[in-house]
């Protein structure tokens, strides 16, 4: 018995298979129920009880041997196939595909983020879907404020509480506020809605990005001061602002600001109205209701705040006329802007 277990391992071992077909003929051969595997299992009942144990074991490691040398043929085979279906020329040219580019608002949003980074900004982002209280009530806005009214503002529900899309990223900012104590140094992009009909100059979301300070002692001053950095930065060196008394709930006082139009230098065309001055974003010190709302003592801390449109920013940087252009995806438009990668 143990000679004939030997004599069919050796078998086993020698043979080959150039085909899917030849393996499975061996398999048939060895392994199905006719097979000689299953003979010698059958002989085994006349084993005599003494060796039973030895002949058993053998018997065992000889289908394990048989088994895994079947797998191993049908895998040779199947692996040379899938190496003659790649046998391609691995030395041809690749066929060159489109890389897509940069969106001209993302472009700006980070030239924004980046040069407020550089002096000492870090990046907050909040929810789009907001409630009443981090929109309106905690930055000032009175009840009756038109602001609040369906015609300005999308609302999801208004039952049992004021679920809306955020207006401006001011609620990013109060909720920084709720949760941290100064010194509170953040720009805060992201996407806003407002409920507007479609058109040229205006659109029902747009993209805006908002700045933060508050600390011990901020003034008035360091606003102005970093508003200019970041003009020049934005614009050219050679770019002038101009601060003009304005009014927002959250900040008092509150300011616009122009820079000097980069188009005519400042001696008037038709992009500044004949004015020189173009507006770039609004601003002001944090009125001290908004501390207060947000648990910060007004009495200790003081702050400014300052916000602008991406696509005014954009529009001004590479003249695009249509806001609608920014969200429709015409390739011919978006691969004016720098590629991707
Ligand atoms: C604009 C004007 C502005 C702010 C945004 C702000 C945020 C907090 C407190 C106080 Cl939490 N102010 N943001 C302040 C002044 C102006 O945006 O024209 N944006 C497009």
């Amino acid at each position: 018995m143990i000679e004939k277990i030997n004599r069919l391992k050796e078998e086993v071992e020698c043979a080959t298979a150039a085909t899917p077909e030849a393996v499975e003929e061996l398999r048939i051969k060895y392994l199905s129920k006719k097979g000689a595997l299953n003979a010698l299992m059958a002989d085994f009942r006349n084993v005599p009880a003494e060796s039973k144990r030895e002949v058993g074991q053998k018997l065992n490691e000889l289908k394990t041997f048989v088994t895994e040398k079947i797998n191993g043929l049908k895998e040779q085979l199947s692996a040379g196939s899938d190496l003659e279906a790649a046998s391609i020329d691995l030395t041809r040219t690749a066929t060159p595909f489109p890389t897509g580019s940069r969106h001209p608002l993302s472009i700006v949003k980070n030239d924004i983020i980046d040069i407020f980074s550089r002096m000492g900004f870090t990046i907050a982002e909040g929810p789009e879907i907001e409630d009443d209280w981090h929109v309106f009530s905690s930055l000032n806005f009175p009840p009756d404020h038109p602001a609040r009214d369906m015609q300005d503002t999308f609302f999801v529900t208004r039952t049992p509480v004021d679920v809306l899309l955020r207006t401006h990223t001011s609620s990013v900012q109060t909720r920084v506020m709720e949760k941290t104590q100064p010194p509170i140094r953040i720009v805060c992009p992201g996407r806003v809605y407002r409920n507007e009909a479609i058109s040229a100059r205006a659109h029902c979301f747009f993209h805006q990005v908002e700045g933060l300070y508050i600390d011990r002692n901020v003034s008035f001053a360091d606003l102005k001061q970093v508003l200019l950095t970041f003009a020049k930065e934005m614009f050219g060196p050679e770019t002038k602002i101009r601060l003009r008394p304005s009014f927002f709930p959250f900040t008092e006082p509150s300011a616009e600001m122009d820079i000097s139009c980069d188009i005519c230098g400042g001696k008037g065309c038709a992009f500044c109205k004949g004015t020189g001055w173009v507006e770039i974003l609004g601003c002001g010190m944090v009125d001290p209701n908004v501390l207060r709302s947000c648990g910060i003592d007004p009495e200790v801390y003081t702050g400014y705040a300052f916000g602008m449109g991406i696509e005014r920013i954009t529009n001004l940087k590479y003249k695009v006329k249509d806001l609608r252009m920014f969200s429709e995806n015409d390739v011919r438009f978006l691969e004016e802007f720098e590629s991707a990668r």
